[in-house]
């Protein structure tokens, strides 16, 4: 992998900070910058081939439909599903993990089932549970997450021993970085006959994802974070379970035939894509699976992983710096920390008048915040067109905060 040539298909990372600095873009698990390649494909789209999609036989309807629909089946061979049936549009992960909420689980779940969590999800990952609990009172429970940032599997099977009838979990965790074991929780799961829901919003941008190996029952992720456009995300779902659900919104396009009384859902996929979908986004999708292929998620993991061991050897050898989440060989390519005494907020407003982007907060996982005892945390990510020298860049304005604070 040449990081150079990389780089420069992204023109993002071409531009200066507004104090003329570089950009040190370390903020790609909130969203990953994107390719010439992707931006291009959108243009194209728009400049010769833009139509409403699935209604028209004209030139253009059927060009944008092949456009739409050819995205769909390269994303269903990038995570390797059966079939592009199986492959369902959303607007992002959030939307694909409160479509299983409401549709399948809120069909399938009645009062006193157990529904399984961990302590480390993002909170699209927990509030569509809360919500349905409200709803149709189901309990949740959660895996606990063990001071070095892992999942407490014992707690796992403690849970599994009362026979939930769904277990849903990261992936990949967007503070820890941890790496879960998710094909053997998978199997554990479906020993006691739970269905499995993956928030893959962290793993799809930088791991090999096999749905089928994985035996995952849904799949969720979003474009954005892995170089493709924001407002277009997949529910990956296995076709006998996706046949068995209701629809989740109801309009144009997610019907088969409509009466003034009632109506008859399409077949799959899209019987769960009501409306007229993001098209151009559909096909910057598509211009992202075949740019990340063409690099090779295997060489992007063995890249970032490279850049993580890096860095995390280096902020360790600042004092005051705490790191959160497991070592390098448990984690993708998120750093996490707090600086001794010096607020996560103080932290990035300095680096950020240096060019360098990390991002501040709970990160959306406010309860594992908590659960270690802290409000917030400074966070530094990477990604392919990630640096050695970024992360010299960041220790050096690490440097600088702690000398500002003293
Ligand atoms: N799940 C995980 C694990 C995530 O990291 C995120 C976004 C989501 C779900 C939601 O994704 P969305 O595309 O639907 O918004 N994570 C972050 C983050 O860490 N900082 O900003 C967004």
């Amino acid at each position: 992998m040449n990081i150079s040539v990389i780089r420069k298909d992204f023109p993002i990372l071409e531009r200066k900070a507004n104090n003329g600095k570089d950009i040190v873009y370390l903020d790609s698990t909130a969203t990953s910058q994107k390719p010439q390649q992707v931006i291009e494909a959108m243009n194209i789209y728009y400049q010769q081939s833009n139509a409403n999609i699935h209604r028209g036989v004209h030139t253009l309807a059927e060009e944008a439909t092949a456009m739409y629909e050819g995205a769909r089946e390269k994303i269903a061979k990038f995570i390797n599903a059966k079939s592009s049936r199986e492959v369902i549009y959303t607007r992002n992960t959030t939307e694909s993990i409160n479509l299983v909420a409401y549709s399948w689980a809120r069909t399938n779940l009645k009062a006193g089932d157990l529904v399984v969590l961990t302590e480390m999800e993002h909170h699209s990952n927990l509030v569509p549970w809360h919500m349905l609990q409200a709803e149709k009172n189901i309990e949740i429970d959660f895996i606990s997450v063990t001071d070095d940032g892992l999942l407490d599997l014992d707690s796992y099977k403690t849970l599994l021993d009362r026979s939930p009838k769904l277990v849903s979990f990261t992936h990949m965790s967007n503070v820890l970085g941890t790496i879960n074991p998710v094909r053997e929780m998978i199997e554990m799961a479906h020993q006691v006959g739970a269905i499995v829901l993956i928030d893959g919003a962290q793993s799809a941008p930088h791991l090999k994802v096999d749905v089928q190996k994985l035996d995952a029952d849904f799949y969720a992720f979003s474009a954005h974070k892995m170089c493709g456009p924001t407002g277009i995300g997949i529910l990956y779902g296995k076709s006998a379970l996706l046949e068995s659900m209701p629809p989740f919104l109801g309009g144009g396009d997610m019907i088969k035939e409509v009466k003034l009384r009632s109506f008859r859902a399409n077949t799959l996929p899209h019987k769960f894509e009501a409306g007229t979908p993001a098209i151009a986004e559909a096909v910057g999708f598509g211009a992202a699976v075949d740019y990340l292929s063409s690099i090779g998620m295997d060489n992007i993991a063995k890249h970032e992983h490279e850049i993580t061991e890096y860095a995390l050897e280096r902020l360790e050898e600042i004092q005051g710096v705490k790191l959160f989440g497991p070592s390098v060989d448990k984690k993708g390519g998120v750093a996490a920390f707090t600086l001794d005494g010096i607020h996560p907020h103080d932290v990035a407003q300095i680096l950020d008048q240096d060019g360098i982007a990390v991002r501040a907060g709970h990160h959306c996982a406010q309860p594992l915040h908590e659960k270690f005892g802290i409000p917030a945390t400074s966070r530094a990510s990477f990604y392919l067109y990630s640096t050695k020298e970024e992360v010299d860049l960041l220790v050096k304005g690490l440097y600088k905060v702690k000398e500002m604070f003293k």
